[in-house]
């Protein structure tokens, strides 16, 4: 089962006609990784404490879609899909804001292409018999802005549970991909066999937490959100969400609501497509 769920959704994403970037021609992902955690791992329990107290484990998500007692066990499913190299490479030359190619990606490809697919997966679950829900599409899913930005459903940290990944001194997430990757999970019944998290550490994957090296992210940000402290979420949306953003995005074709994201922290770095602790991709 679990290999026919990698699969089954491997080939959605990677084969469907609409992973076509409109300005490249080429795709907007690279065929996803998928990785499996198992919904009853204490882990997700340390996220009230590391992420939100709000934030919700696997069952209270699966109850939150069908009721109260119903979580009898079973597995979350972790997407990880690579941007394809033509939006990276576009954005490691700028150094104001995002490339053309990376703000249509984010309308376009993240906001449309990317959760309808998921929104289709979980239905395809549903026809195979079983029951599942995407959090982070669901009605009950939330963003907090109060002192800091956070969620009920921060995908990064469902990553690291199921083994994808881990944090860099920026928040990205580096996988064994890199970190220019969209990230989604499924709450599913079905069981399947857990993968293994072998990283000493959440930010092991970072050269500057793990070996003081690198800090390339830090002259990336064109708004000044990074330093060797961390990562100021402010800072980076106001100019994310912020109103040139969202000019930029309409000027280009993109989806003037969704902005054009920026990611000049994740592209032009030494962990934009690699975990650059493992000299490995390519
Ligand atoms: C709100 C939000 C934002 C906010 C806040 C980001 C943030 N750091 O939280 C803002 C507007 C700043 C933002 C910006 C961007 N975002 Co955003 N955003 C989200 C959203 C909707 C929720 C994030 C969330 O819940 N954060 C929770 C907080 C608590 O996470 P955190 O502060 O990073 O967590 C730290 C601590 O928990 C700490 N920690 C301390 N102790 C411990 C112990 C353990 C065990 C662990 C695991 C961790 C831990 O480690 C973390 C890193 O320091 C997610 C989608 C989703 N549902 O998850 C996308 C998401 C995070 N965004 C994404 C992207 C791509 C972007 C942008 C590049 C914009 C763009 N699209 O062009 C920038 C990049 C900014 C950056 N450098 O990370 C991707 C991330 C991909 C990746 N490889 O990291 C996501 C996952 C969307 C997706 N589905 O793929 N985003
Ligand atoms: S650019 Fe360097 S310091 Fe920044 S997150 Fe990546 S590996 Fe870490
Ligand atoms: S996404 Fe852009 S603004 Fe936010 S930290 Fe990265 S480089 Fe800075």
């Amino acid at each position: 089962m679990k290999q026919q769920i990698i699969r089954q959704i491997q080939n959605h994403i990677f084969n469907h006609p609409e992973n076509v970037h409109p300005l490249t021609k080429k795709k907007f992902y690279e065929i996803p990784d998928v990785f499996i955690a198992d919904a009853s791992d204490k882990i997700f329990e340390k996220f009230r404490k590391v992420v939100s107290p709000e934030h919700m484990t696997p069952e209270e998500a699966f109850e939150l879609a069908y009721g109260k007692n119903s979580f009898k066990g079973g597995s979350v499913i972790v997407s990880v899909s690579p941007i394809h190299e033509t939006v990276r490479i576009s954005n490691r030359k700028c150094k104001d804001m995002a490339s053309k190619e990376w703000a249509l990606g984010r309308g376009h490809g993240d906001e449309v292409f990317h959760k309808n697919r998921f929104k289709e997966i979980v239905t395809q679950i549903h026809e195979m018999g079983y029951r599942a829900v995407a959090p982070w599409l669901s009605e009950g899913f939330r963003v907090f802005r109060t002192d800091t930005f956070s969620s009920n459903w921060s995908e990064r940290h469902i990553a690291y549970a199921a083994g994808a990944g881990t944090f860099g001194l920026n928040d990205s997430f580096i996988t064994e991909k890199g970190a220019c990757v969209r990230i989604i999970s499924i709450v599913t019944d079905i069981l399947m066999e857990p993968d293994t998290r072998t990283d000493k550490n959440h930010t092991a994957n970072c050269l500057f937490k793990s070996k003081g090296l690198c800090g390339a992210c830090i002259k990336r940000c064109p708004v000044k959100a990074i330093d060797d402290s961390g990562h100021d979420k402010m800072k980076c949306a106001l100019f994310v969400y912020g109103e040139g953003s969202k000019k930029f995005a309409a000027e280009v074709g993109g989806i003037e609501k969704t902005g054009s994201g920026c990611g000049l922290c994740q592209t032009g770095v030494p962990c934009e497509y690699r975990n650059p602790t493992q000299q490995t991709g390519s």
